[in-house]
């Protein structure tokens, strides 16, 4: 069996994915499940540090998720420094503001007090890193010429899982934060025009004494539905 082959000109490598027996893999699926059901959105976070080393571990993770056409069309910005930090926030707040009192209707609202947010973003500053993920709907090569993204949102998305999962395995905790409109991010860090803002996501560690609200995940059956032929 030969290492590499050319198809149409292009070459492929031989791949020999991971593979367990049955009782093996319903351990680890198992295992998985439970380990990846701990992870909890946290709003209160320590501004103890965090190596560099592991958020940069953690995004090379998150790229290595599948995109269309293999574009990996996202850029991680890693923020650490306090003046940014403390822009990101203002920015921010003045967004949420205007959103809590009235671009948010009253159903949104009501769907959000369990979570009791508001439009105070202290995290912003807390956090030791805020990773701003954004999505590159094309590229922008050197000469100033465009070369056209596919299937951006999805790729961009299935990245920040993938990060969430890493960091989750670091033992760091995130938000998912969507600060709405978001624009203020890409002309605070100075992104080109062919990047838009797709999330903002504080790391670090806990604060010491967290709490997070009492969820129920839906059940298996409120979220599959099998097809089963004979
Ligand atoms: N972006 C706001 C509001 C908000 C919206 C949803 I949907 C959430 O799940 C949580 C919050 C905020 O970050 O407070």
């Amino acid at each position: 069996m030969p290492e590499t082959k050319l198809i149409d000109g292009f070459e492929f490598i031989r791949y020999q994915p991971a593979s367990f027996s049955n009782d093996e893999a319903r351990h680890r699926s198992d295992a998985f499940y439970q380990w990846l059901n701990t992870r909890r959105t946290v709003r209160d976070f320590s501004d103890q540090p965090v190596d560099r080393k592991i958020i940069e571990n953690a995004i090379r993770a998150a790229s290595s998720a599948p995109s269309g056409a293999h574009k990996q069309p996202w850029t991680f910005c890693v923020v650490s420094d306090s003046r940014l930090k403390q822009q990101i926030r203002v920015a921010a707040e003045k967004e949420e503001y205007e959103s809590y009192h009235g671009r948010m209707t009253p159903e949104w609202l009501e769907d959000l007090r369990p979570l009791q947010t508001d439009w105070h973003k202290p995290f912003l500053e807390i956090a030791p890193y805020l990773i701003v993920v954004f999505k590159k709907s094309y590229d922008l090569l050197p000469d100033g010429s465009k070369k056209n993204n596919y299937y951006v949102n999805e790729s961009v998305g299935l990245a920040c899982g993938f990060l969430l999962t890493a960091l989750h395995h670091a033992g760091l905790c995130a938000l998912t934060h969507t600060p709405s409109p978001m624009n203020f991010l890409g002309k605070i860090l100075n992104r080109p025009e062919n990047e838009r803002p797709f999330l903002l996501i504080p790391v670090g560690h806990a604060a010491e004494q967290t709490y997070v609200p009492k969820l129920k995940r839906k059940q298996l059956e409120e979220v599959a539905v099998f097809y089963e032929g004979n």
